[in-house]
């Protein structure tokens, strides 16, 4: 479809640049700012931004907070879920000027492809965001209706987009952001991080409750009080981001108390709530917060909670502070039981004493551990990986959680694998489900570690079962496998994870919730 500019405006003759800039000056009224009046000029309509989701699971924090601030700032946001209506029909009637994509590495075909579709009926500027989009900015260059990819933090990125699309100010210049200009890419840097999580308005949970009721009526509410983590793990996300912001400001922030506990307050107010997950990478790092939290939580919130933990960070007194609070049950990372694996690969720097003495510690409090696995990892094998099967069955998890090792983009483990030609695909090639493997291993061991990773957590909870699984990880790829991986995982997560009481209709549109996510 011609755009606008490309059909109505009689093109200029000046400065290369500016021709360039034309398609976004033209993006609020279809026409070039000079052919408006002098009010339109300063204030066209506001810009409406479109969030489109594959569908819900959980709350999209990300999304949550970019449009609080959008609405902060007067602009009107919309979400539209892909599962439950027809998001070609709702961008044709509703015209946003932004569609705005949270991409994570594995979604991202997905939402290129519905960028496509949106894109023949609406004439937008499409702006993607999110994990992917942070670490592989150059998705830009795959695709030329792709107009702008957000690197890092979003909420004052997308605002300053959004306000420069509806004032018609804009160039190409705004920190975070890469864009299109004619057919070149400007990179821009990313601004600091912001430093006081504190000043952002609480994340804007209508925006999904009012859509899916699911989630809204769930007495299991998701919240995260601080972003970052301090540590190099090679698989993970928060050494790349570190490198994306060096130098622009302290890698680890926490909302206080206050703030955490009038969020908390606000969506008992208006949503049920019973039960907390708490999504930050660590929950425990700064110990006079803990004090804080510990000391004021159970009487101003008073609700169960679940939170995620490093070993080498618990100690008695982390777990009497997590006990007195009302911790009943916490993530933490055993990775692998492989002791060259888990130090000098995936730099965990930790030992099995600490993993083990923590989980212990936190068992004898009464505190459910959930440990999270990785099999299949490069350099490793299947033999690495009953290795942490045997660590895990020493720790007595409450319920072992394995995934398929996946080689995420400017992760330090990720480019070491595709640089020493360990991959038998490319990025594309990783999936939302972190249930295969993309690493090259002789067929009969990648079947293995694929077979190990249902049967896992089967394991680990009945170690003499060992044996049987040994052999039954030969057996060829097959949906029995998932099946008990699923509903092991199910009830583990309900009876001891996050222990609810449900009605009948929540149990069910629960469980099929759970059987869609991957
Ligand atoms: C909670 C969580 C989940 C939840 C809910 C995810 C959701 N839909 O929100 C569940 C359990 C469903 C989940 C699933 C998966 N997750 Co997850 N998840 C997380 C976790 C722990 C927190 C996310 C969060 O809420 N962050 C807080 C918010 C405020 O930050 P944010 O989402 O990044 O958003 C900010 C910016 O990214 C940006 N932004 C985001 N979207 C957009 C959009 C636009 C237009 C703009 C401009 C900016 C922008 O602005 C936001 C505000 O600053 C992160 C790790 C982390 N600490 O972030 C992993 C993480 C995002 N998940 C990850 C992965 C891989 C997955 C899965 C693929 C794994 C799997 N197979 O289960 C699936 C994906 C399926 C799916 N539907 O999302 C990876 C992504 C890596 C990558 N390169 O893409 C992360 C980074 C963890 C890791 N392994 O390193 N996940
Ligand atoms: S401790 Fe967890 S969140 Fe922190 S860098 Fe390591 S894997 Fe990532």
């Amino acid at each position: 479809m011609p755009l606008p500019w490309q059909t109505a405006l009689p093109l200029p003759t000046c400065h290369p640049r500016l021709v360039a800039l034309l398609p976004f000056l033209c993006y609020t009224s279809g026409r070039h700012p000079s052919q408006r009046g002098e009010d339109s000029w300063r204030r066209v309509y506001a810009v409406r931004v479109l969030f489109v989701l594959q569908q819900v699971d959980y709350e999209p924090l990300g999304i949550m907070h970019l449009s609080s601030v959008l609405k902060q700032a007067g602009h009107e946001v919309r979400l539209a879920v892909a599962s439950d209506e027809d998001v070609v029909q709702v961008a044709r009637e509703w015209k946003p000027g932004i569609l705005a994509y949270s991409v994570w590495t594995g979604g991202h075909r997905y939402y290129l492809d519905l960028n496509r579709r949106l894109r023949q009926v609406v004439d937008a500027f499409s702006a993607f965001g999110g994990p992917h989009a942070t670490f592989f900015p150059e998705m830009i260059y795959e695709d030329e209706l792709v107009d702008g990819v957000c690197v890092g933090e979003g909420e004052y990125a997308l605002l300053d987009l959004a306000n420069a699309l509806e004032q018609g100010t804009f160039t190409p210049t705004i920190p975070n952001w890469h864009f299109r200009v004619d057919g070149e890419i400007v990179q821009n840097p990313v601004r600091p991080y912001i430093a006081d999580l504190d000043e952002l308005p609480l994340p804007d949970r209508a925006l999904v409750y009012d859509k899916d009721p699911i989630t809204r009526l769930s007495k299991i509410k998701h919240f995260i009080s601080s972003r970052g983590c301090p540590y190099d793990c090679t698989y993970c996300f928060n050494h790349a981001i570190a490198a994306i912001y060096k130098g622009k400001g302290k890698r680890v922030r926490q909302r206080s108390v206050d703030s955490l506990f009038a969020e908390l307050e606000e969506t008992r107010r208006k949503y049920p709530l019973e039960f907390a997950v708490f999504l930050d990478d660590t929950f425990i790092l700064f110990r006079d917060w803990l004090e804080e939290f510990a000391q004021r939580y159970p009487k101003e919130i008073g609700i169960p909670f679940f939170c995620n933990v490093r070993a080498n960070l618990v100690d008695q007194w982390v777990v009497d502070r997590l006990k007195r609070a009302g911790c009943v049950s916490v993530g933490m990372g055993i990775e692998t039981g492989n002791d060259e694996l888990r130090n000098t690969i995936l730099k965990r720097n930790m030992t099995k004493e600490q993993i083990v003495n923590a989980c212990l510690m936190l068992r004898e409090a009464g505190i459910h551990v959930i440990t999270t696995n990785m099999v299949g990892l490069p350099t490793g094998g299947i033999e690495d990986d009953w290795e942490t099967v045997e660590l895990n069955a020493r720790c007595r998890p409450a319920y072992a959680n394995a995934f398929i090792f996946q080689p995420y983009p400017r992760t330090q483990l990720g480019e070491m694998a595709r640089e020493q030609g360990l991959l038998e695909g490319d990025i594309d090639d990783i999936g939302a489900a972190w249930d295969h493997s993309i690493l090259k291993f002789p067929p009969d061991e990648k079947r293995q570690i694929e077979n190990l990773q249902r049967l896992f957590a089967i394991a680990v909870e009945w170690p003499w079962l060992i044996p049987l699984i040994r052999w039954l990880v030969r057996w060829p790829r097959n949906p029995l496998f998932w099946w008990a991986y699923k509903l092991w995982k199910g009830y583990t997560i309900k009876t001891r994870i996050h222990p609810v009481r449900l009605s009948l209709r929540e149990y069910v549109l629960i469980v099929r919730r759970f059987f869609r996510l991957t």
